[in-house]
């Protein structure tokens, strides 16, 4: 994972001080590009441990279309919790104490962030047992799921973006329009989060399937190490699909940025050396990309430094 560290010096050396919607500050480089190989192992970070478990349950649920944190809450996986939190404590119905601006709060005031985690526990526990409270707060509107399984068309119909792809990629390899979009413009104002991985393309040469993503935003220390996993992932599971090898994943960034309150960590992690990277395992019997659950999904070989913790910017 070379090319992941090179971009982390580069920003750290030629980034702009920027400031941001979070409000937490960052380092920022506009337009970068990345390539990993993926018949030369699966990218999942060597030089600190990352929860593949979370990478695999985030791409099943946008696989299944599904929108609601209630998915992830169920599978243990809180990576998306902020960003429903946020509507509940926005809404009328929230009377608990005061959480306006908690991201940038919660980094600033130890002892706000003890309410925060009282609030958030609070908040996921009524997400599992009150279905309606899950209906009403659990979603976070027509994000990458909808817009990857179920684009609204304007005469009331839905697009499957990823069937049509893989259909795509079966019949007619050479297509220049394997594409996948997540950006859409008339709805991205109802989203908690507007996508930052916004646009994909695939390719077939050589009996190999390449992916190319268009990543508008990147959180270079938090977010970037999952994206590139989750893209590895998901070009193994359609090139499996359509009895592809795997080829490339071109990872190329728009505002790419490192946080104020991350530089500490990226230069503990500039320290360690990368290790061989692990294989990917997927269940031999598993026929199609859709059947896919959790547990057909493994990775083996994987002997990574230790975790390093961040504070994510809401
Ligand atoms: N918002 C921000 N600011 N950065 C992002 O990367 C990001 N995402 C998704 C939506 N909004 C974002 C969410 N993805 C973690 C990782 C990925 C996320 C959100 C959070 C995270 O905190 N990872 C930690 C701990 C994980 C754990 O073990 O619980 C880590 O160390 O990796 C980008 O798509």
């Amino acid at each position: 994972m070379k090319q992941y560290l090179d971009l982390c010096k580069h920003i750290l050396e030629y980034g702009v001080e920027k400031g941001d919607r979070t409000g937490t500050g960052t380092k920022s480089v506009f337009g970068y590009q990345m390539r990993f190989d993926l018949s030369e192992g699966f990218p999942l970070m060597t030089t600190k441990k990352t929860a593949f478990r979370l990478i695999v349950s985030e791409l099943l649920w946008f696989l299944k279309g599904d929108t609601n944190v209630k998915t992830l809450i169920e599978a243990n996986n809180h990576i998306w919790d902020e960003w429903a939190f946020e509507k509940w404590v926005n809404s009328d119905k929230y009377t608990g104490p005061d959480m306006s601006n908690f991201g940038v709060r919660a980094s600033k005031d130890p002892e706000f962030k003890v309410v925060l985690k009282e609030q958030m526990k609070l908040f996921c526990d009524k997400i599992l047992s009150d279905e309606s409270f899950a209906k009403e707060f659990g979603d976070l509107g027509p994000v990458y799921g909808r817009q990857w399984r179920s684009w609204p068309t304007q005469n009331g119909e839905t697009i499957d973006q990823l069937e049509n792809l893989i259909e795509g990629i079966q019949n007619n390899p050479d297509s220049r329009r394997h594409i996948i979009t997540a950006w859409n413009p008339a709805e991205v104002d109802d989203m908690a989060l507007p996508p930052c991985h916004s646009f994909m393309q695939f390719y077939v040469a050589n009996g190999k399937l390449s992916c190319q993503l268009y990543q508008r935003s990147a959180d270079v220390f938090l977010g970037v190490p999952f994206n590139i996993a989750s893209y590895a992932l998901l070009v193994h599971l359609i090139a499996r699909e359509c009895k592809l090898e795997v080829g490339e994943f071109v990872h190329t960034l728009g505002d790419a940025h490192i946080y104020s309150n991350h530089f500490e960590q990226v230069e503990t992690q500039l320290a360690r050396s990368p290790r061989p990277l692990p294989t990917l395992l997927l269940n031999e019997e598993k026929s199609s990309i859709f059947d896919f659950e959790i547990e057909d999904i493994t990775i083996e070989g994987y002997d990574p430094h230790p975790k390093i913790k961040a504070p994510i910017a809401v």
